[in-house]
């Protein structure tokens, strides 16, 4: 495998899922802290006022708060050089509505940060990833209301002023898209209908979700547009989950599905957040779910002064669509689609497709002019086993170190290919909360951390076969 000189390679994590350290030193409450577990057939649940018997997996995740220095570490010595997270809203403005941000925030993502850099880690910061702060979403419906875009930009102003020369790559929402209408899935639903005060029964209200992601993009466009006039050194990218959908059969009824499917789950958003303005077939879409979004005058400017710097994405899987009646249906976290049949599946059902990811990175590439691309999340949720061999801790996982090698062969052919790849982290790379179902036993990592479904355990982390696997990967490519 080759890859070129500087090549990032790393993990990514979101503070709701990993960081822990709920309300310490003030900080507020934020939309993950109020949801539940549960499972793949049990949608997580959010609670407006807390139950003391209820288990909120967000609220001590797997304690990065505490254990920052040790992850660290690890991750060091696995060879990164880039380690994606995020910061964690109210940590910083505990409501969303305050002027000046919590000292007590501030420093903590000070010392990770100067943690990282002792580390030779570049940090990659996701702005928001799910951690809108809970009182914007009782007061205002989030990001339904315009006047979120506001709140957000006096958080993410704050961040840049902060830490623009310790933090050159940046990414305003966490898989913008999942906010799409027919984004039909367990969290996707809790999600929408807290961006758009819809109740989890009532049917999806196509105008708010179309309002509540135009107001995303703008205020993505205001962060963009200030980062460019006031440190150009910085790097701004979009994140946006991509969906590789392929007709099931060769009728061209289905590569039409297919198509539109492409457009309105991965290209509508991104097309946006990297050509700055909304795409000729929106209409089309508008059309086809009988509501559009309200463009106010000067809306247009502001997207078009806010286009990323570069362009990044999660891809676990890939997806089917048919106009027959043939066909299985699977499911994402976020999406519903169809199974292929000459894929397998992992034990939550998500189809492992590297060739995909090959695909999907050279339909970027071509799409966006050969624009800088990060493959910003990818990985593999399993069942782990711990088992003692004399007297160490092993987790032998074989399934992941397989998954891991098959992306990374895929990475490099697309690199082969031409496409201008510049960076890689796996989603997880120690055990975090699962986003979807707000599991622990769907672990990533390639860290184990002892924390369990039901809040036992006393997070020690140990590490997996494929954390080898990882380090040998690294040093390979860098030979
Ligand atoms: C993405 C999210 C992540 C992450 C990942 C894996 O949609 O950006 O936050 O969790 O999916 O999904 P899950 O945790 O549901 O297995």
């Amino acid at each position: 495998m080759a890859f070129p000189k500087g090549f990032l390679w790393g993990g990514a994590t979101a503070a709701n899922q990993y960081e822990g350290g709920w309300d310490a030193d003030g900080k507020g409450d934020s939309l993950c802290d109020h949801m539940r577990g549960g499972d793949v057939n049990t949608p997580r649940q959010i609670d407006e006022f807390f139950d003391p018997e209820a288990l909120y997996p967000s609220w001590e995740a797997t304690d990065f708060y505490g254990h920052y220095e040790e992850d660290i570490a690890l991750f060091a010595e696995m060879g990164w050089n880039v380690f994606r997270m995020s910061i964690n809203w109210t940590r910083l403005f505990p409501t969303g509505e305050e002027a000046e941000p919590l000292a007590a925030g501030v420093e903590f993502y000070d010392k990770v940060f100067d943690c990282l850099k002792a580390h030779g880690i570049e940090p990659l910061v996701t702005l928001s990833h799910y951690e809108t702060p809970y009182s914007l979403v009782s007061k205002y419906n989030a990001w339904a209301d315009r006047r979120c875009i506001d709140f957000f930009c006096t958080y993410s102003q704050f961040c840049l002023d902060r830490w623009h020369d310790k933090v050159k790559y940046w990414l305003t929402f966490n898989e913008v898209n999942t906010g799409m209408p027919f984004m039909n899935n367990a969290l996707s639903t809790s999600l929408v209908q807290h961006y758009t005060g819809n109740t989890a029964n009532a049917p999806r209200d196509n105008k708010l979700c179309f309002n509540a992601l135009h107001h995303q993009f703008l205020a993505g466009a205001k962060t963009v547009k200030y980062a460019h006039d006031h440190y150009p050194e910085v790097m701004m990218g979009n994140m946006t989950a991509f969906i590789t959908t392929y007709p099931l059969t060769c009728d061209p009824a289905d590569l039409l599905a297919a198509q539109y499917k492409l457009q309105d789950a991965d290209w509508y958003a991104s097309d946006v957040q990297v050509r700055g303005a909304y795409p000729y077939y929106a209409k089309r879409l508008w059309k086809d779910y009988g509501a559009e979004p309200d463009i106010l005058p000067g809306d247009e400017e502001i997207l078009a002064e806010g286009c990323v710097d570069f362009f990044t994405y999660s891809y676990y899987m890939s997806m089917t669509i048919t106009t027959h009646d043939d066909g299985e249906e699977m499911a994402g976290n976020m999406s519903l689609g169809g199974k292929n049949p000459y894929l397998k599946a992992s034990d939550w059902g998500w189809q492992i497709d590297p060739q995909g990811l090959r695909w999907t990175i050279n339909e970027v590439a071509s799409r966006y002019n050969n624009i800088p691309q990060m493959v910003v999340e990818n990985g593999f949720g399993a069942f782990d086993e711990v088992v003692v061999e004399d007297g160490v801790e092993k987790i032998h996982d074989p399934y992941r170190s397989d998954y891991l090698k098959a992306h990374a062969a895929a990475l490099s052919d697309a690199i082969d290919d031409g496409a201008n790849v510049i960076g890689y982290t796996w989603w997880g790379p120690i055990d975090v909360v699962s986003a979807g179902t707000g599991e622990m036993r769907k672990r990533y990592g390639f860290i184990y951390v002892d924390k369990h479904d039901d809040g036992s355990g006393d997070m020690h982390r140990a590490r997996k076969d494929s954390f080898f696997e990882y380090q040998k990967i690294i040093a390979d490519s860098r030979k």
